[in-house]
């Protein structure tokens, strides 16, 4: 039967798609009930948890011990049994198996433990054990024989309280007899063991604090094998555990040694980092941070990301127009191109790049021209258009389409002096064409401002409508009768990796044309609308600006 248990999958913390093979409860029985001595072994929180179930361990011990020295108070019921149970929950969600809760006195008397019991059940706890002294308790390697043990029969009102709160058969409730610990000898041990196991107990733990396993093996001896027998050897750890095993003991615990293994490494660690103040001293004695991100699960967060989130990292990259110098701003660009011109803290190009990132595309590509050396932010590559002075925007466009030929990946193309929120781009994104472009219904502004822009004649115009109508670009021009705009277009265009060879063949064809070879972006949507090419148009009302002048680089602030 045991088998089972051993084979049970282990899944990584977090993975929420994982089964349970066994039920931990059952599981904790058929430890409980196993022929062989089984282990468990201390955990305090979700990452102890973990570490003992990934060197092997088939159950957990949630010490109050250490679960209160976790919370840095004593072992005296000074954290609350819901600041417990809280724990609790990490420490089950983080592992397959199964946990034994020491449950203290059981925080009170027969109704406190059997809402205990019915709490446990709810989180995933497999088995609770408790003592038979008053509450609040005290540790039991302290001033032992100064502990008051409860009465026989009120502790096994407990017991029977217990029993009778589950609602899963295999959860267990293991008492633990106290009675070594106090000094009150083998026959009041067994006098008690008797009535718990009457009353209903799963299991008795035998306590001792003694250096030698004498009382545990004449409890044991005497008590047989009425049921099974757990022991907690802290104290007689030299005992061989062969002995242990042929006394026929059920389950040992190896109750606080997670964290009296992590006290020395944490103290040496601290010490030293104080004394010699470089994280040069400590590195190779600690692990890597990748350590803790594996113990965490972090891994299968990330697959789920790829799952769930509308990631377009992979699926999209971005070409950022950013050759020209931008001489209308004049002083502010007379060693840094436009791009680079700085609107809150940060330049332009910073901002763009943030948009897109927020939107999930991390694959930015700049094409650089004036002042190229200026254009060096971190997170990008990089394009060169080297006769920046004597080409328009097409041939920068040219240089990044040639420089990448990797289609694997719809593209975005945006200028680098205009501004965004992320919204432009997810509403691009979500746009199903091969080509699509951005068009802001409040073109009348910079007509009336006389300000350069490409406006836009489009199959329709804006309406409730349009967004199902598929409206399509019928030409995009610096100038237009106001009668036939229907739009400003802010430079936003989408290419979908099918129409990508396609697209690039167009755009260095023209560019191979001298004639073309100061043609400008809306040139292009003209000549793709000339050849045939249906030209998608998403309506949108601002969230964008262009910076063209020294008053717009003030708006950018306050923008940005
Ligand atoms: C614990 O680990 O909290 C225990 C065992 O109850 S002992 O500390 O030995 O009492
Ligand atoms: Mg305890």
């Amino acid at each position: 039967m045991f088998k089972d248990v051993a084979d049970r999958l282990t899944t990584a913390p977090g993975d929420f798609k994982s089964s349970k093979p066994v039920k931990k409860t059952t599981q904790f029985r058929q430890l409980l009930q196993s022929p062989e001595l089984e282990f468990l072994i201390e955990a305090h929180n979700g990452i102890t948890a973990r570490i003992g179930e990934e060197a092997g361990f088939k159950g957990l011990w949630a010490g109050g011990l250490c679960m209160s020295a976790q919370y840095g108070v004593r072992d005296n019921n000074e954290a609350s049994w819901t600041q417990v149970l809280e724990m609790l929950d990490f420490m089950t969600d983080a592992v397959q198996i199964p946990m034994l809760l020491d449950g203290d006195t059981g925080y009170g008397n027969f109704n406190n433990v059997r809402r205990l019991v019915k709490k446990l059940e709810q989180r995933d706890v497999a088995a609770v054990c408790i003592e038979d002294k008053l509450y609040p308790k005290t540790n039991s390697f302290i001033d032992g024989n100064k502990q008051q043990l409860a009465e026989i029969d009120e502790f096994c009102s407990r017991i029977k309280a217990g029993k009778d709160a589950q609602t899963d058969d295999d959860f267990c409730l293991i008492t633990r007899v106290e009675a070594f610990i106090a000094g009150w000898g083998l026959e009041e041990a067994l006098r008690r063991a008797e009535a718990y196991h009457a009353a209903g107990a799963d299991g008795i733990l035998i306590h001792s604090a003694l250096s030698v396993p004498s009382e545990v093996l004449a409890f044991k001896k005497e008590w047989a094998d009425r049921c099974p027998v757990v022991i907690v050897p802290t104290k007689y750890y030299a005992t061989p555990t062969e002995q242990l095993r042929d006394a026929g003991f059920s389950i040992a615990i190896w109750a606080n040694h997670m964290l009296r293994a992590a006290i020395p490494a944490m103290q040496a660690c601290a010490e030293t980092l104080y004394r010699e103040q470089t994280l040069r001293a400590v590195e190779d004695d600690i692990v890597p941070v990748k350590e803790i991100f594996r113990l965490q699960g972090a891994s299968e967060l990330q697959e789920a990301e790829e799952r769930y989130l509308p990631s377009r990292t992979d699926e999209a990259r971005v070409i950022v127009l950013a050759a020209s110098r931008g001489s209308e701003l004049g002083e502010l660009t007379a060693k840094r191109p436009k791009t680079m011109v700085e609107v809150g803290g940060r330049p332009l190009l910073g901002h763009i790049m943030e948009a897109y990132r927020a939107a999930g595309i991390k694959q930015i590509a700049a094409v650089r021209g004036y002042a190229a050396h200026t254009v060096n932010l971190t997170g990008l590559d990089y394009v060169d258009n080297l006769e920046y002075a004597e080409t328009g925007e097409l041939m920068s466009l040219a240089c990044a389409l040639v420089a990448n030929v990797d289609d694997k990946c719809d593209v975005f193309v945006s200028y680098g002096d205009v501004i965004f929120k992320r919204y432009i781009v997810d509403s691009l994104a979500e746009a199903e064409a091969d080509i699509a472009i951005v068009v802001d219904t409040e073109w009348q502004s910079s007509v009336n401002r006389g300000r350069p822009a490409d406006y836009v004649s489009c199959s329709e115009p804006y309406s409730r409508n349009a967004f199902y109508n598929k409206v399509l670009l019928k030409c995009a021009a610096e100038t237009l009768p106001e009668s036939e705009i229907h739009g400003e277009w802010m430079g936003f265009l989408k290419v979908s990796k099918a129409m990508l060879p396609e697209f690039r063949n167009i755009v260095t064809d023209m560019v191979a044309d001298p004639a073309h070879r100061k043609a400008k972006m809306h040139h292009l949507l003209n000549e793709l609308v000339a050849r045939g090419h249906t030209v998608r148009i998403i309506y949108t009302t601002g969230h964008w600006l262009d910076v063209d002048s020294i008053a717009d680089v003030l708006a950018a602030g306050s923008f940005a």
